[in-house]
């Protein structure tokens, strides 16, 4: 086939004589003297030079660039006429990173950029580009060269790649696209769109997030096509043995990331994007909002009801009517007479405020913010300089361009006034940019681009990321010392940086909870771990079964928030009735006990890079049955849930992965490996902790920080093995612990069937504020001799649930655990 394509190409350049020599017998009609538009391949490489770690390819006028990025990354460009694009990219802010080891080879048929860990091969003849690991197995392989087609409406290119699809290959990633985890046989747009109640398959939604990963025999490498034009993707879907992905505009630039370990490919990728902040701890409870909570008797009749009913709550939400005509930056006075007094009551009562913010600034110019935006040429201008307009909830609006590194300045310091009335929380809506009538901005519209100018074509997909950026930056800028906390529905790759994500206008359906599973698995191995749904669904009325299925859901959900359009009846935990209300209490408050755990995994996250949740095929790669498997997942890699996503559900079928496996809820020992039937009554949600597991516990809390906590439980879990778990601790809502005020426990626990070992190994400079540990023996499989804490004998207490308490220092460096 790639011959075929040469052909073809041998064609037109033939074609492009043809008309040529034609020319000469028409001087009158210089028009019939115009190439005709086609498709130019890259030609046989004529010669290469090289710059430091990035190597220059030509064909005679094209150039292609391969650049080692770092030993598991290259990176390719292509430049059609052989000039390359500034190099500026809002996604990757440093395309630099340290490079061990690289060198060129080069022989008869082809060239080799090498690295310790990959090869990039560029064919001679026909420049096909390709990827192997260091035993030559090929990863990644151009199916045909790259390709591009003259733009004759906008100027510069539309630029393809077209890759080899091998026979069983999977793939994963894409951000937020609505449907099954493997997109193979499908193909996709990315371009921000407001979607309100969209379906299954629905294509493009809110984010565009042009990152892939593909699964084959077992090994997996990602691709990141860095542009930011509307692009798409292709994963097999018109030729079976084809994957491709191509622009509107902009350059041919993509990452080969390589794995082989899905959770490397991810890894990798964030050192490439960034991961997110760590967020506040209170950000990680649960989160109240509705469209919208108003006046402000509303606002703290719910407050009372949450602290009343004794159901955790850290976060209540304004949505767009507490501001003066939805004018940004304001107050209806008449419904929030003095919100600061409000905010702070709240606040005393350990709610979080959390205010919404839309793009979309109100022409009128008795309104600062308008006059301050028109005064300093803020606006986004069409292309024959007209600002553009269109209306939103406030009306005629004009919008900020946040590409202006000044605009976003400007935008930041805005927060001022939200910010010393107390909102600790800013939430970007509107942001695709989202226009009434016309869904968004029309192409002519012009942006600063950072410097690098560009239309909305170029623009569009980074709109939104750049408009929570800046309020990211501006709040942490007025907040000093606290860590901010903000989400926003639009989203470019990279926009973790900055924000976490919730899905949008999902509907209140059995189908919508299965999305909502779909879409964040899909979200975390995109690089975007702080996400979540609509708990309850925004559009639709949902029954109390599948309300508090969804809570169950949301309770692993890195992002825990219900939320619910105005035009539905009331939906808070409590709606439901009194058996729902201690359902959805019992499970907000199991979110509660699990986030010195949530926070550990955000803290890998925000280190390390690891996803928060990991699908199943995530965590055993190498098992091919594993790639139909889309509703269990791990939240960390010490739990694994299966949400109920059916409406009266009496079981299901849970696979575990290989390994020893607890039934949280009562500690029964299930071999991983195979399926379990497990029961699903609707007070019981499948979870499982893998065996050897230390599993950190809070005491159930209204909000984060109720309490002072005077000894930490730690529930051990039996093993057979040696398994390490992680505890992560700092003041949980300021920067410190990038000074290293923070603690990093790690827990060793080794077993066998008559004993049981802890040891603990601590890092880091901050203090706890609690002296011991509460450890608690779970599922012993025998019964306990002696138990040794740092060579001193110490007892254990059996308790109701079968399980042993010893009391230890939290100093403790071994726990010695012999049976009799
Ligand atoms: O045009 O602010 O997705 O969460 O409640 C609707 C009102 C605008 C859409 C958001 C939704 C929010 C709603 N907004």
């Amino acid at each position: 086939m790639a011959k075929d394509l040469t052909k073809q190409q041998e064609t037109d350049e033939n074609h492009g004589t043809q008309v040529l020599e034609e020319g000469v017998h028409h001087v009158n009609n210089p028009v019939l003297d115009l190439p005709e538009i086609v498709k130019n391949y890259l030609g046989p490489v004529a010669g290469y030079h090289q710059e430091n770690n990035n190597y220059y390819f030509s064909d005679g006028s094209a150039s292609v660039e391969i650049k080692v990025v770092s030993d598991e990354i290259i990176r390719v460009r292509l430049a059609p006429k052989g000039l390359f694009l500034e190099d500026f990219s809002y996604a990757v802010p440093q395309s630099d990173q340290h490079v061990a080891v690289y060198n060129f080879e080069e022989d008869q048929l082809a060239y080799r950029v090498k690295t310790n860990t990959v090869t990039c091969v560029i064919n001679k003849a026909d420049f096909l580009v390709s990827f192997e690991d260091r035993e030559g197995k090929a990863y990644n392989k151009d199916y045909a060269p790259m390709h591009w087609e003259e733009n004759p409406d906008f100027g510069g290119y539309y630029v393809y790649c077209t890759k080899l699809a091998m026979a069983s290959e999977a793939f994963y990633g894409l951000g937020d696209k609505p449907t099954h985890l493997n997109i193979r046989g499908r193909r996709f747009v990315n371009w921000n769109s407001d979607t309100y109640s969209f379906q299954f398959h629905q294509d493009p939604l809110y984010r565009s997030i042009p990152f892939y990963i593909g699964l084959h025999e077992g090994d997996a490498y990602g691709i990141f096509f860095d542009n930011t034009f509307k692009t798409y993707f292709d994963f097999a879907a018109e030729a079976q043995d084809q994957t491709s992905f191509w622009s509107e505009g902009g350059e041919l630039q993509y990452y080969y990331i390589h794995g082989p370990h899905m959770m490397d490919v991810v890894k990798r990728y964030h050192t490439l994007t960034g991961t997110h902040y760590l967020p506040p701890l209170w950000a990680l409870g649960f989160h109240q909002c509705r469209w919208s909570y108003y006046p402000e008797s509303k606002v703290r009749d719910l407050a009372k009801n949450f602290r009343e009913r004794k159901i955790p709550c850290d976060a209540i939400y304004l949505d767009i009517d507490y501001m003066d005509g939805y004018r940004c930056f304001t107050w209806n006075k008449r419904y929030f007479p003095d919100p600061k007094k409000m905010i702070k009551e709240l606040a005393d009562d350990g709610f979080h405020t959390v205010v919404i913010i839309d793009p979309g600034i109100k022409v009128d110019e008795n309104y600062w913010v308008f006059r301050e935006g028109k005064k300093n040429r803020y606006f986004c201008r069409r292309g024959d300089d007209y600002f553009m307009e269109g209306y939103v909830w406030p009306g005629r609006c004009q919008f900020p361009d946040f590409t202006n590194a000044e605009v976003r300045e400007w935008w930041g310091g805005l927060f001022k006034g939200l910010v010393e009335a107390g909102v600790a929380g800013v939430w970007n809506d509107m942001n695709e940019p989202a226009v009434f009538g016309r869904g968004t901005f029309p192409n002519d519209v012009r942006h600063n681009f950072d410097g690098f100018r560009g239309s909305h074509r170029k623009a569009h997909n980074v709109y939104g990321m750049q408009m929570v950026r800046a309020t990211y930056e501006g709040l942490k800028k007025l907040f000093q010392k606290k860590r901010p906390f903000t989400i926003t529905r639009a989203a470019y790759a990279g926009t973790q940086r900055y924000a976490s994500v919730w899905t949008g206008d999902n509907v209140a359906t059995w189908e919508h909870l299965r999305l909502g599973a779909l879409q964040l698995q899909r979200l975390s191995t995109s690089g975007m771990p702080f996400c979540g749904t609509d708990i309850g669904g925004f559009s639709g009325e949902p029954d109390a079964e599948l309300f508090t299925r969804w809570i169950q859901f949301g309770v692993f959900s890195p992002f825990m928030r219900a939320h619910s359009a105005g035009d539905t009846a009331e939906r808070e935990p409590w709606s439901f009735g009194e058996t729902h209300e201690a359902l959805n209490r019992k499970f907000i408050e199991l979110r509660y006990k699990l986030l010195p755990y949530i926070y550990s995994v955000f803290w890998e996250h925000a280190k390390y890079g690891f996803p928060i949740l990991r699908p199943i095929t995530m965590v055993e790669q190498r098992l091919e049955g594993n790639i139909q498997r889309e509703e269990e997942f791990c939240f960390g890699d010490k739990v694994l849930v299966s949400p109920v996503l059916n409406p009266g559900q009496p079981n299901k079928m849970v696979y575990l992965p290989v390994g020893e496996w607890y039934d949280y809820w009562e500690d029964r020992l299930l071999e991983g490996g195979k399926e379990h039937k497990v029961d699903t009554p609707i007070d019981k949600m499948p979870m499982f902790i893998k065996a050897g597991t230390v599993l950190p516990e809070y005491p159930v809390m209204q909000y984060v920080n109720e309490k002072k906590i005077d000894s930490l439980k730690l529930v051990v879990y039996h093993t057979l093995r040696e398994v390490n778990s992680y505890l992560y601790e700092d003041h949980g809502d300021t920067f410190a612990y990038e000074q290293q005020i923070y603690l990093e426990k790690k827990f060793v626990v080794k077993g066998a069937p008559d004993r049981l070992s802890i040891h603990q190994h601590v890092e880091g400079l901050y203090s706890e504020k609690y002296d011991t540990y509460d450890v608690y023996l779970a599922a012993l499989p025998f019964k306990i001799g002696q138990v040794k804490v740092d060579d001193t004998l110490v007892s254990a207490e059996p308790d109701a649930t079968g399980r042993y308490l010893i009391k230890v220092s939290k100093d403790f460096r071994s726990i010695q655990i012999v049976g009799q």
